[in-house]
Parts: structure tokens; sequence; C-alpha cells
């Protein structure tokens, strides 16, 4: 144990750089493994910035504001604080449970330091790898809504000019994939979204191409998939079969804030994976984490698995609920 606060053990932590992110200010990541049961977000977080300060290497930080949002039907409750010192800024979210069993305790590093390449810091010893292999923690899709419309996100804050192709970067080497030549391509299907914040759009039509015949991938895999202003998440192999490029929705060709002209449509997984203003898409043998990935949000994602959340929480692992 390396901390406790509030009724929240921490056992053990990670950080690292995270070059890939630095075009959303996520400059380092770090993640925690954690047990107990919160009793008051106010009380836990001032208490874990000495925590942060040293796994970070920062200075002095304060909590400079504090958030606590319920999502899925209140299932789930991500609280967040923004710590600051000199010129320094830090995001740390608390997931837990309604009840306050917690999952995962993440955050980035968002300003201040730029760590180098490579670097990396750990504090205690139970520090789990990626994907522990958690049961479903709620009935798969019973915490999701229909809703007549999407929420429209844009984590860059605007919508980002895109170059007209992707490229899909495989050990074979690099294919330039233009968005004419898929729209030559494109099929109108009938495909879901379910966003983790809760609503889903049941069966709408979207104008796409199967990325499975675009380009050959390997058996196990990892996809980065990337957009033109650095926003990316990691999407399973696995998934594969069930992976699009998005070109229109309902009739229409996709409107630029729904990351016209082309996007990625992943229905098995949920909609935080569908890479918006789709400019790049790299296969690797290995996982690394996406915008999303990096502040606590599930590896692999499936919406039938109910993988929301990473779950560092060792007694969620074992016990089930
Ligand atoms: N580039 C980019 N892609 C993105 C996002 C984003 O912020 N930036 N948000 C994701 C999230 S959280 C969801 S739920 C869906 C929302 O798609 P929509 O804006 O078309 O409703 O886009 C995903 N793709
Ligand atoms: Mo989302």
């Amino acid at each position: 144990m390396i901390a406790e606060a509030a009724g929240v053990v921490v056992h053990g932590c990670r950080a690292y750089a995270t070059p890939h992110l630095g075009r959303l200010r996520v400059r380092a990541a770090f993640e925690c493994t954690v047990s107990g049961r919160l009793a008051s977000w106010g009380d836990a977080s001032r208490a874990l910035v000495p925590l942060v300060e040293r796994l970070l290497g920062v200075g002095r930080l304060a909590v400079a504001e504090l958030r606590s949002e319920g999502l899925a039907r209140g299932f789930y409750v991500v609280n967040k604080a923004w710590l600051r010192g000199a010129g320094v800024e830090v995001e740390v979210r608390l997931v837990t449970l309604g009840d306050g069993r917690p999952l995962v305790m993440a955050g980035a590093l968002r300003e201040g330091l730029e760590p180098p390449p490579g670097w990396s810091r750990e504090l205690g010893s139970h520090i789990e790898g990626p994907l522990a292999p958690a049961k479903p923690l709620a009935r798969p899709r019973a915490l999701q809504t229909a809703v007549p419309s999407p929420a429209v996100y844009i984590a860059e804050g605007e919508a980002p000019e895109h170059p007209g192709s992707l490229r899909v970067v495989a050990p074979e080497g690099v294919v330039r994939v233009e968005v004419a030549d898929l729209l030559e391509r494109a099929e109108w299907l009938e495909l879901e979204f379910h966003c983790v914040t809760g609503w889903s759009l049941g069966r709408r039509r979207w104008l796409a191409v199967r990325l499975r015949d675009l380009v050959k991938l390997p058996g196990t895999c990892w996809l980065l998939a990337v957009s033109s202003s650095g926003y990316s998440a990691s999407i399973p192999c696995s998934v594969a079969d069930e992976v699009y490029l998005a070109l229109g929705y309902e009739g229409s060709r996709l409107a630029r804030e729904r990351g016209g002209p082309v996007r990625l449509l992943a229905p098995p997984l949920f909609g935080w994976k569908h890479v918006k203003w789709l400019a790049e898409l790299r296969v690797t043998a290995g996982y690394v984490d996406g915008y999303w990935e990096a502040l606590g949000y599930h590896e692999r994602g499936l919406v039938d698995m109910e993988e929301r959340f990473k779950v560092r929480n060792p007694e969620l692992e074992t016990v089930g609920i």
C-alpha cells in the first residue's frame, strides 16, 4: 500500500511519457491499482496530492477544481480533480462504481514538464498491466439508453482539417487510401453505435467500407487509429471484421462535426474508439494507450463485455459483481 485517502487504498502506480498524445496535451499518463471504497472525493483528492507529486516528479501541487459525474445510469462515477503548481497542470480521475468501489485511478500531466521519450516511473509493488481479466461489471447494454440523435464530441476543441486521404501503416508497408476511392467502394450499411456515457443509436444507415476489404491484417494485432489532430484510440484486431471507414450517415455525406470526410466505426466497441477525421491507422503487435485509454478508459472497450473503464482493482477482478 502506498497511500490511503478517504477510504481509497492505492497499491501501486505507474507513469509513462506519451509522445504520441502530446498534440492533445497529454505529456505523461499514469494509472494506479486501487481498492477500498471512496467516502469523499474532496478529502481523497487532497490526500492524494503528495502521491501524484512523487509519481510525476513535480513540485508542490494544489487542488484547483473538483468534479464528479455519474454516467451510464449512475452505475459509474468519474471523479475528476485538476491539480496545479508552478507551471504544472495535472488531471486526476478516480473512476468508481456508484457505491464508491474504485476501478482505477488514472490521469495525465497536461502542462509543465516534457518527459523524455521512454520516461517512466513506478511507485509501490502492486501494479497491474493492461487487460485485467475482469468479469462484466453489469449486464451488457443494460446501462444504455436509446436516443434519437447523437451528442457530438470533439476532444480537440474544434473539428480539424483533414488531408483527404489516410495512411495505413502495416508491417508489410504503408498504404495511402484516398477518400475519393473509398467513396467509390462504400455502401450503405445498418450499424449500431454505443457511447460509453450511456447513450446509444440503434441501427442507422452509414455509408461505409469494411477495413478487411482494404488491408490484410495479421491474426492478432492492435490498430491505433489517429485523427488529423492527434486524437487516437486503440482497437483490438479481434473485432477487425466489424471495423469500418465511414463516409456518410442517414443518406448524406458525413458532416464535418461528425468526423467528415472519413471516420472509423467499430460497432462492437464503445464510441470513443470510433476516431473521427481518421488520418492514420497503425497496425501494431502490442497495445498502446490512445487518448481516452490514457485517462482510464478500457483497452479493448467491448460493449458486450461492459468494458468501459480499465479495472485495476484486484478485488473487483476476483469477486466479480
Ligand atoms: N477525433 C475525434 N474522434 C472522436 C471523438 C473526439 O473527441 N475526437 N470523440 C469520440 C467519442 S467519445 C464518441 S462517443 C464519438 C461521438 O461521435 P459523434 O460526435 O459523431 O456523435 O466520437 C468519437 N470519436
Ligand atoms: Mo463517447
